[in-house]
């Protein structure tokens, strides 16, 4: 336990996860001290809003270089860059700094699984919680949108708290400590802040660091990335999955159209149609869910019901319309590359895809390839319109249109769209030059989607 009360705790960035912190903080009688580099005019007047309804100290724009010394703690949001100068000023001095993630830990009575990944880890996370709740209280808070910190007053020994984890939650994590830990793939994503994939593997992988003996770490067999010596060495037992082909025991594999799942504890079999969602990559998390859950206590019957109950998780191939038998699907939460190239490659017809966004400076040849592949038309939005275009013309791809707005967009792509033909969401980017979120995005684009 963190003893907080009467100290001044840093609180960096008032977004989701800073707002959380800042209603723990005050719950257990601290002094919050609040900064925001946010300096868009709205932003700001939104900010002041919030800081004056809760009688904070706070301050935001341009932040005087001392304003965290008096701290005693600092606990700083996933989007603020450990490099950050005044997190490097706080750390000079002494101070703490911390992620909400590791606070929560360092605070949390309930048993612990942080799933982490470039792609699947939100609908692992919530899959799992799913799969838990038919015996047992379990939660799926993290990266999801559902910070950590709030639930952490609520759950019991007993529960389980399914954390989805980024890369970016990690950076200032020294003693977070899953009991599991599941990893679903890693390819390369926010380049611009690790610097280098090797980075960003690694510090994905540092995951395990704490993890101690009678620990579980949940592995996907066939991304080279995961191989148990690439990770910090630790006395845990590594339970590998894979959608090709026979694995372990222990372990999860699909074959002949069945999942077969063995944590140590006992074969389960379960026919691979029980599980609604599409495409392999989704057997490859249903699998992944399963080995925790059988860790956790789930029988056969748990495991059937839970799966064969599992709508998805909001923004990932979201199913939203059909219209003048076009089908329309919101896949907001590809916010990489790899994300919109599995949505693509769960479609059998030919997709209308509406891409772009924050560029992340990624590697585009594998999407390059699946659009000429399945996409009949392309529209573009965003800061990564221009570097999106030129990879695709480059490779003899011109089936292009450009739109200034997502509105603009998907009027675009309705016309394009054919009877029997998809129109897809799946910007393969961040949302953050045109949206406050990724979820916004995802929203406005079924409001839209709905008036068509
Ligand atoms: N801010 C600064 N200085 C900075 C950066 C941000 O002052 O250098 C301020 C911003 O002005 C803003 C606030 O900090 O007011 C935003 O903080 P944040 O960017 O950490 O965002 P939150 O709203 O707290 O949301 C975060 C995650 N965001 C990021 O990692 C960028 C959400 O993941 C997560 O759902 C939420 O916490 C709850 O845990 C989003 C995401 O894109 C979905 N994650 C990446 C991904 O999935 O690929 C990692």
């Amino acid at each position: 336990m963190t003893e907080l009360a009467e100290k001044r705790v840093g609180v960096f960035g008032l977004g989701v996860t800073g707002r959380a912190v800042v209603e723990y903080l005050l719950k257990h009688r601290a002094r919050p001290v609040c900064i925001d580099e946010a300096s868009r005019p709205e932003k700001l007047a939104e900010l002041k809003k919030y800081a004056n309804e809760h009688g904070l100290e706070a301050h935001f724009g341009d932040i005087p270089q001392g304003a965290l010394a008096g701290c005693e703690l600092v606990v700083t949001s996933p989007g603020v860059a450990l490099d950050n100068p005044l997190l490097t000023a706080a750390r000079e001095i002494g101070i703490e700094c911390i992620s909400e993630i590791e606070l929560a830990y360092r605070n949390c009575p309930a048993r612990l699984v942080g799933i982490t990944g470039s792609n699947g880890k939100s609908t692992t996370t919530a899959l799992l919680a799913h799969l838990l709740s038919g015996f047992r209280r379990a939660v799926a808070v993290g990266n999801i949108g559902r910070p950590f910190i709030g639930v952490v007053d609520e759950v019991g020994e007993d529960d389980v708290v399914c954390c989805e984890v980024s890369s970016f939650q990690l950076e200032a994590s020294p003693s977070f400590h899953p009991h599991i830990a599941a990893f679903t793939n890693i390819t390369p994503d926010h380049l611009e802040r690790h610097r280098s994939f090797a980075n960003y593997a690694a510090m994905k992988r540092s995951m395990v660091k704490t993890m101690a003996e009678g620990d579980s770490v949940i592995f996907n067999a066939e991304d080279e990335n995961l191989q148990p010596d690439e990770f910090p060495p630790r006395p845990v037992a590594f339970l590998p999955f894979s959608s090709v082909g026979e694995i372990g025991p222990p372990g999860a594999y699909l074959e002949n159209g069945e999942m077969i799942v063995d944590a140590g504890n006992g074969e389960v079999r379960i026919a691979r149609e029980v599980l609604r969602l599409p495409g392999l990559h989704n057997v490859e998390n249903a699998l992944a869910a399963a080995l925790a859950a059988r860790l956790l206590g789930a029988k056969k019957a748990h495991l059937e019901k839970g799966l064969g109950s599992f709508e998805g998780y909001e923004h990932r191939i979201e199913f939203v319309r059909e219209l003048d038998g076009v089908r329309y699907y919101n896949d907001s939460k590809a916010t990489n590359p790899e994300a919109a190239v599995t949505a693509l490659k769960s479609f059998p017809q030919a997709v209308v895809l509406i891409a772009g966004g924050r560029d992340k400076g990624t590697d585009l040849s594998e999407f390059v390839s699946l659009v000429k592949q399945r996409c009949s038309h392309v529209v573009l939005l965003g800061e990564a319109a221009e570097r999106f275009e030129r990879a695709l013309r480059d490779s003899g791809y011109d089936s292009i249109a450009r739109a200034d707005n997502l509105e603009e967009a998907v009027e675009a792509a309705r016309k394009a769209a054919e009877a029997g033909e998809v129109v897809l969401l799946s910007p393969a980017c961040a949302s953050f030059d045109m949206f406050e979120s990724f979820e916004e995005r995802g929203v406005l684009f079924k409001e839209l989607v709905r008036k068509l």
